[in-house]
């Protein structure tokens, strides 16, 4: 029942925006689109909020931004790494954005606090845009939010989008297809360098950077770099037929970071040239639709049926019927 009525709620609150506040958001749209930080900060935080209706005044965008997903454990060096490549991009001419994934809300709070400063120079900066998000909070799932914020800082006139995700599981796959390309981060010697990696994760990536190659530990990152680069005809071949690349980075030195924007630049233009990232787009687009359907059939749904659905909770705690009894007699109703 306590369900029920959280649920009513945020339909009260999302009709609320939905009338009375529709030309705020408009406004909103409108500085968001000429490039206020402040407003794509506040769009954002609305998304994360359940409240994302009013992004269908949104145009489809026509952009073509690279969307770039990193990935590695925490300390892998993600943050410092987006920090230097932004700032590249900066000294390019892009506009950059950073959304963050962190699904583990409770420790998230500490390291989502370390990431801003570790990329201060580039949240300070006009030419970019940084969210540390906290996901956890967003009503919807992490990828409606992220899937949304992106299309919202592409409106905003960015032309990099940067996905960190931490770990390995169900955001990564949810990033996998958001993006162009997937790079994943390792660190040298950090324990059974081939073992110690899922499968899965090397299935789905576009590149492999090596972390942290300077100082004492540059030999066995140049090390690992030789073994991965082999490891990787072990595994098929991705359905675009690339081979993913194998890089040593210093995001400290400021080493190997051309190089690896260099090779999300080829792959972007390869998949680009034969129809991939199109065909991407439209899938993505498709699959916004039936998740979006899918939220509002099952909002609805309840709310229509909220007075069934009580009698029928209080008839199964009180030992009189069964869960697949009441949930018949609700769905044959008609109404
Ligand atoms: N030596 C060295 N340390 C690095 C490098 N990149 C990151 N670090 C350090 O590794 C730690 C974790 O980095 P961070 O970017 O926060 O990792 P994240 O958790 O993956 O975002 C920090 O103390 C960084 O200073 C690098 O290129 N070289
Ligand atoms: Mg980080």
């Amino acid at each position: 029942m306590n369900e029920n009525s959280s649920q009513e709620a945020k339909r009260r609150a999302v009709e609320n925006l939905r009338s009375g506040r529709s030309l705020d958001t408009q406004a909103l749209l409108l500085n968001i689109q000429q490039g206020s930080r402040s407003a794509l900060a506040q769009g954002i935080t609305l998304i994360e909020t359940g409240h994302s209706e009013w992004l269908a005044d949104l145009p489809r965008s026509s952009s073509k931004s690279i969307r770039l997903g990193i990935s590695g454990v925490p300390g892998a060096g993600k943050s410092t790494l987006i920090e230097a490549l932004g700032m590249l991009l900066i000294e390019q001419g892009h506009r950059v954005a950073v959304l963050a994934i962190d699904p583990s809300s409770p420790v998230s709070k500490g390291s989502i606090l370390g990431d801003k400063t570790r990329m201060e120079r580039l949240s300070m900066h006009d030419m970019a845009f940084v969210r540390p998000s906290a996901s956890s909070n967003a009503l919807g799932g992490v990828t409606k939010s992220t899937r949304e914020a992106m299309h919202l800082c592409e409106f905003a006139g960015y032309d990099v989008i940067i996905i960190e995700t931490v770990g390995v599981g169900q955001s990564e796959i949810a990033v996998r297809a958001m993006c162009d390309y997937f790079l994943l981060l390792l660190l040298a010697g950090a324990g059974d360098q081939l073992q110690g990696i899922k499968r899965g994760i090397m299935e789905i990536c576009d590149g492999i950077a090596i972390t942290k190659s300077d100082g004492d530990n540059a030999l066995h990152a140049q090390k690992a770099v030789g073994e991965f680069a082999s490891a990787m005809h072990l595994f098929p071949t991705r359905d675009h037929g690339l081979t993913p690349a194998v890089l040593a980075v210093s995001a400290l030195h400021h080493h190997g970071i051309e190089a690896l924007w260099s090779d999300v630049q080829r792959v972007f233009r390869y998949l680009d040239e034969r129809g991939f990232i199109d065909q991407l787009r439209k899938n993505q687009y498709l699959s916004w639709l039936h998740e979006m359907l899918r939220e509002e059939t099952i909002l609805q749904f309840y709310s229509r049926n909220a007075e069934a659905i009580a009698q029928a909770e209080s008839s199964i705690a009180q030992g009189l019927s069964s869960p697949y009894a009441e949930a018949l007699k609700i769905l044959q109703q008609k109404k």
